[in-house]
Formats: structure tokens, C-alpha cells, sequence
């Protein structure tokens, strides 16, 4: 069951069935005591009756980022692949023990990623920083969690960060990752109380002049700690009145001699989630 958030209001899918939901707002839905079975009971009454309308409304609606007032929030250095792409960039800056660190510790790496405002959904523009030289995506799988600390759904999400910024000195991690337009969330959030299989695949395709500049695909499987892990971490001490997400951390790290650059087409797929697309775009807003 997918729940999408579009300028038509809110939408469940189901067997490829679009129904309107008649909450509207993300928050209500997040904070819902049974969001599984309230969507469960919009697709059950509308068992018999004609749902023709909510599918064209569907299919002329514009899909918008699944985001309300919750916060976004990221998990790092979650895949070995990650962690040797930071040690690389920040060993001039001596940062390289650092990331070494956290990939074995106990505690993990969580940083604050984004509020609403930063984010875009599938569709909108991806921003590079305008001081930023070495710019990469990151295929993230997103965790959707309530108030109350549980993980009710799933979305695919991308971390967009600046290396430049991040490998000249760890302590720059909030310039490098927090700034407009450095989140995409979408399409839609996969609503399940149950994990996603280990085999799930997270697959980055990224386009430019029409031709494929950069793929590269992981596994859940090659993620080293556990969703409900973080998530305890996340709420140790923290609360979270209308819910949050937290991005687990990237297992695709370009080379070295790549950057993304403005009109570059970015392309993340998560199978039982769907296809989260953004154009980028560097701009200088000084
Ligand atoms: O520690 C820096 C950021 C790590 C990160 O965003 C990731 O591993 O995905
Ligand atoms: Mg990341």
C-alpha cells in the first residue's frame, strides 16, 4: 500500500488502484493510531463503487513531497562503501580516523538532515551548492517513523551532499549536507509495519545529455546496523511530536572524479517503494 501526497490532496494505492483519503494533512496521517488499518478501511468501503474519478484525479494530480512538519534526519558512514569514500576525502584534513571510528562503534552516526522547506519531492530540482565544487547524490532507503518511535512506512530518499565541504573538515558536515534544496524525498511512502527484506535493492542511475553518466546498485544487505537500531538511537532523549524521517545512510559513492553538475538527471530506485527523479541545479544565491 502506497500513500502519495500531491497538490489533489492525499491518494492510497493499492494492486495499482488509486482511492482518495480523505485526511489531507501529513501530520494527521503520521501521527494517526492506526495508519495501516485507516488506509486498510478507505480501500474496503470503497469495495463495489465506482472509483473512476479518484483515478483520473490521480492521474492529472502533481506529486509533491510526503513531508508535513516532521523533521528529516540521517544515519552516516552506515556502509562499508561509505566509510572508505570518507576516510579517502578527509585524510589531508586528518578527518580519516574519524569515520573509521564511527563505522565500528556502538553508537552511530545520526545528524539533523533537513526541515520540510529543503526538501523536494519526485519531480522538483535537486540543489548543488553555489560554493560547493565536488558534489555526488545519495540513494538513501528513508524510514518513516511516528510519534511514538515506531517505523510505519518507507520512502526513497537522497542525501544531497558536498564532498569539497565535508573532506576539508568534518566539522563543516552541517554546510555540506543542510542547505535548500539538499533533500529529495518520493515518490510516495510504502506504508508496512514489517522491515524490507535484506535482497531489497537501492539502484542509482544518473543521466546527462540523455546518455547514463553513473550507475551503481547495494543491498539492505550491506547495511551494517539495524532500522530499529537507529531509530532507538534516534529517540534517546529526543521527541518527535509529529513524527520524523531518518535516511539510513548511502552504499553508492561515485568515483572519486566525479561531480554532479546543474541539468544532470538523478534516478533512485527501491523496488517495493517506487522511483525517486530530480533534476539538478547549481545556482550562485551567494
Ligand atoms: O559522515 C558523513 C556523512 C555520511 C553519510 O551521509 C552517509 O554515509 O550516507
Ligand atoms: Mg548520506
Amino acid at each position: 500500500m502506497k500513500l502519495y501526497r500531491t497538490n489533489l490532496g492525499c491518494f492510497v494505492e493499492e494492486k495499482g488502484v488509486y482511492y482518495r483519503v480523505p485526511l489531507t494533512s501529513m501530520d494527521a496521517l503520521v501521527t494517526h493510531d492506526d495508519l495501516q488499518g485507516y488506509l486498510l478501511s478507505i480501500i474496503d468501503k470503497s469495495e463495489g463503487v465506482d472509483i473512476t474519478v479518484s483515478e483520473l484525479d490521480f492521474a492529472s494530480a502533481q506529486i509533491l513531497e510526503p513531508i508535513g512538519n516532521q523533521e528529516v534526519w540521517a544515519a552516516g558512514v552506515t556502509y562499508y562503501r561509505s566509510r572508505s569514500a570518507r576516510i579517502a576525502e578527509s585524510k589531508d584534513s586528518g578527518g580519516g580516523d574519524f569515520y573509521d571510528r564511527v563505522y565500528s562503534a556502538e553508537r552511530p552516526e545520526l545528524f539533523f538532515k533537513a526541515t520540510a522547506n529543503r526538501v523536494v519531492g519526485h519531480g522538483g530540482f535537486v540543489r548543488i551548492r553555489g560554493d560547493a565544487a565536488w558534489s555526488v547524490p545519495e540513494p538513501e532507503l528513508t524510514l518513516l517513523i511516528n510519534h511514538r518511535g515506531k517505523i510505519i512506512g518507507y520512502t526513497v530518499g537522497n542525501d544531497m551532499s558536498s564532498r569539497d565541504i565535508e573532506g576539508e573538515n568534518p566539522l563543516y558536515l552541517p554546510q555540506a549536507k543542510v542547505y535548500d534544496g539538499s533533500c529529495a524525498l518520493g515518490p510516495c511512502i510504502l506504508i508496512s509495519n514489517d522491515p524490507l527484506p535484506t535482497t531489497t535493492p537501492i539502484r542509482l542511475e544518473i543521466m546527462r545529455h540523455g546518455g547514463i553518466e553513473f550507475s551503481g546498485v547495494t543491498t539492505l544487505a550491506e547495511l551494517k546496523r539495524e532500522p530499529s537500531v537507529l531509530v532507538e538511537y534516534l529517540f534517546r532523549d529526543n521527541s518527535f511530536p509529529f513524527g520524523t524521517f531518518l535516511m539510513t545512510g548511502t552504499g553508492i559513492v561515485p568515483p572519486d572524479t566525479f561531480s554532479l553538475v546543474s541539468r544532470d538527471r538523478i534516478r533512485i530506485t527501491i523496488d517495493p517503494i517506487g522511483t525517486l527523479e530530480n533534476e539538478v541545479v547549481q545556482e550562485n544565491r551567494g
